[in-house]
């Protein structure tokens, strides 16, 4: 019997607990069963910390954790300071710090902080020559946080075929960078990660391109690659933070409340997307870096390493699922309560409208022309490329493209991205910001990201200067992608 079978009958067969609505549009709320893989551990090894930590002076330990999805659903993983989420790291713009790193494990580690402008040395990536923290040993990080927004942190280590290394554990957390000006015109906030858990190798992937871009597959080969594809990573237990869908408390909310909700993609699998029934998500910041266009949407979508900040008017009493529209995804755990006040009803959920996620609602008209200097990244996979499993290639070449990419710092770049594969990737750029210049066939100016999704078969461009000298990795978030050749090296003339 295959593993989502067993699922499936485990979630037939299980005790439907509080949670069962009665309304038309209702789902059960079949939680993930206790896995067998999955042993009750006793007390982890550390003792769990505070959820938030702020100032100048941080300390990570890295060791084994048990996360407590719901009641009687536990998984065992690696974490920071004894939780999963990590604690929420508040940190202010321009004010140097010190991450104090204590590795508990036997595994040397690397703590990356994703999205800001920091040195080679401190950005946690091994390829940029980042000093590890070795096994049973410790290593500060000193460095300067900015830009202002959104950030986040988490391990960056290779995981190759051993699923629980890398970014399938328990390794991230949020990093709030604050500015200056915080007006902070909102009731209440939230900070969501969402997360996947006990990931497999499989041939069958789910499709989800239903609320994907669509635009033109500039990219599309005249002929197809029909080699059998190799094996790649899914999971079917989801949660956001620790908590499974019903795992843990709604979040409560009285009519008209404006709610923040900071969300951040932690899977190191797959794109996410996010609704709430009768409630749309007005983004106000992608990756950290408010839009020039805020606009409502009524389905968020984020790649791994994607962050999305998004006010949404509570303007609909009742008791909501906000989660994946995906149903074995929500209902696998990709979900949360939002309750409010008075209301005693069951959770409910309905399909959200049809709606394909596009970053360019959030721009404005193109402005600038081109930057003169401009660098083409083709990516490829080749099915089985690494034994049972696929390779990637960029520009045709493996990992590390020694003259491939060479930077003149100062100079903008136009940077395209041709991909020829069959999926989206959520492509990141270390230690610099980037524009979003096309995508989708359309063009735009004034969004700032750090990862962008590009589409199945489709181009993008993004602009980028070169101001931060130093070697800079370019990769999938993907882990297993990146893993298998999904990456490239740039570096300063
Ligand atoms: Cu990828």
């Amino acid at each position: 019997m295959q593993r989502r079978d067993f699922l499936q009958l485990g979630a037939l067969t299980a005790v439907v607990g509080p949670l069962v609505g009665n309304g038309a549009a209702q789902q059960p709320l079949p939680l993930p069963p206790n896995m067998p893989n999955m042993p009750n551990m006793p007390a982890s090894a550390s003792t769990a910390g505070p959820a938030e930590l702020s100032g100048t002076e941080f300390t990570l330990q890295i060791a084994p954790v048990t996360v407590e999805l719901a009641p009687n659903r536990i998984v065992s993983t690696i974490g920071y300071n004894g939780i999963s989420p990590g604690p929420r790291l508040r940190m202010k713009e321009g004010v140097p710090v010190s991450v104090n790193v204590v590795n508990d494990t036997d595994v040397p580690e690397y703590v990356h902080f994703h999205g800001l402008l920091i040195p080679s040395d401190v950005d946690g990536s091994e390829e940029e020559g980042t000093p590890v923290v070795p096994a049973r040993g410790k290593r500060t990080y000193r460095f300067t946080p900015t830009p202002a927004g959104t950030r986040w942190y988490h391990t960056h280590t290779m995981s190759m075929d051993d699923l629980h290394r890398g970014s399938y554990t328990g390794m991230f957390g949020f990093l709030i960078v604050e500015g200056a000006n915080n007006p902070g015109n909102f009731d209440q906030e939230h900070y969501l990660a969402l997360r996947d858990w006990e990931p497999f190798f499989t041939n069958q992937l789910m499709d989800n391109d239903d609320l994907d871009p669509t635009g033109p597959k500039a990219e599309k080969p005249d002929v197809l690659d029909t080699r059998p594809p190799g094996m790649e990573v899914t999971a079917d237990i989801f949660s956001i933070n620790d908590k499974a869908l019903g795992g843990g408390e709604p979040i409560r909310v009285r009519p008209g409340e404006r709610v923040m909700f900071h969300f951040l993609n932690a899977s190191a699998i797959e794109n996410r997307h996010i609704a709430l029934p009768g409630h749309k998500f007005n983004v106000v910041a992608l990756d950290g870096n408010p839009v020039p266009a805020p606009a409502a949407v009524d389905v968020l979508m984020l790649g791994p390493g994607e962050r999305i900040d998004a006010l949404v008017t509570m303007d609909r009493p009742g008791v909501w699922i906000m989660g994946a529209p995906e149903d074995p995804v929500r209902e696998g755990g990709l979900g949360i309560v939002i309750e409010y006040a008075n209301q005693r009803r069951t959770p409910q959920w309905m399909p959200a409208p049809p709606s394909a996620w596009d970053y360019t609602r959030f721009g404005k008209p193109p402005s600038q022309p081109a930057p003169a200097e401009k660098l083409d990244m083709v990516f490829e996979k080749i099915p089985r490329g690494a034994g049972k499993f696929n390779s990637f290639t960029v520009n045709g070449k493996p990992y590390p493209h020694e003259q491939e990419f060479v930077l003149k710092q100062g100079t903008r770049y136009r940077l395209t991205f041709h991909n020829r594969t069959d999926d989206a990737h959520p492509m990141h750029l270390h230690r610099h910001q980037f524009e979003i210049a096309e995508i989708y066939g359309k063009a735009t100016s004034g969004i700032i990201k750090d990862t962008v999704v590009v589409p199945t078969y489709g181009r993008a461009s993004v602009d980028f200067t070169a101001d931060q000298p130093g070697l800079t990795l370019f990769h999938c978030h993907i882990q297993h992608h990146m893993d298998y050749g999904f990456k490239a090296l740039l570096r300063y003339a």
